[in-house]
């Protein structure tokens, strides 16, 4: 008799259970959660940074922020006014919704009216994985070259804001503008558009109002 082979059909039943757990709890809560997703070094620290000292002052706080190996990203946004918990996936490439929710845990207080989670820096694994936010928002730097939308259609597809960061950078790296932007108007027409340079503080404000006006809504809920 040949040994019956065992044919699992859906081996990440679990894992989008707990995202559906997540989800179904931040709605309760009216938790705006989103998902920030960009490569290593595109800047998504950054724009923590110079976003939440004006965010944390209107709404109740906190951030999540995934890293392979260490806690530097944490202890550079800890004193801005949210409330803040490394997630170190010890060589993970993304945040699974069960590391989410062992960090939602360790948050003190009433709900956060706005959790940011900064994913590991990877344009490819944390755009496949569910984990219980409102919006995964894309964010790719001038520095990388203005092919990302193509390369990584994923993520830019399943993303409803794009945030092209460093444009201090445009002039001096002859960065194509109009093809990054044709790339996303083929492959999310839908998705919000923000170009700013965090490191400067510049054009921050848009990308403010559009989190402002999405916590607020879901407030409302
Ligand atoms: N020129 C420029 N550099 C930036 C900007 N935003 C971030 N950086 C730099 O890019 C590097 C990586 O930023 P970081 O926020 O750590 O990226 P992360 O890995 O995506 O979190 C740092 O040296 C930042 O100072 C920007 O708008 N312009
Ligand atoms: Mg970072």
């Amino acid at each position: 008799m040949p040994t019956e082979v065992k044919v699992l059909t859906d081996v990440l039943k679990a894992t989008k259970e707990e995202a559906a757990r997540l989800r179904a709890d931040f709605a309760r809560d009216r938790t705006y959660v989103i998902d920030l997703i960009g490569g290593p070094g595109c800047g998504k620290t950054t724009l923590l940074e110079a976003t939440l000292p004006a965010l944390a002052k209107q709404f109740r706080t906190a951030v999540l922020i995934g890293d392979v190996a260490t806690a530097l990203d944490a202890e550079r946004v800890a004193d801005l006014g949210a409330q803040t918990c490394q997630l170190c996936t010890e060589g993970a490439c993304h945040l699974s919704p069960s590391l989410v929710r062992v960090g939602v845990s360790e948050l003190a207080g009433p709900p956060p009216e706005l959790l940011i989670i900064e994913n590991v820096g990877n344009l490819v694994c944390p755009a496949s994985f569910d984990i219980g936010e409102d919006a995964k928002i894309a964010m790719s730097a001038v520095t990388e070259g203005p092919e990302k939308p193509i390369k990584y259609p994923t993520l830019f597809r399943k993303s409803a804001a794009v945030i092209l960061n460093k444009i201090d950078l445009v002039e001096p790296l002859e960065f194509d503008r109009e093809f990054y932007w044709s790339q996303i108007a083929r492959i999310n027409p839908q998705a919000d558009r923000f170009e700013l340079a965090a490191k400067k503080r510049k054009s921050i404000d848009p990308w403010i109002a559009w989190l402002t006006a999405r916590i607020r809504a879901k407030q409302k809920c």
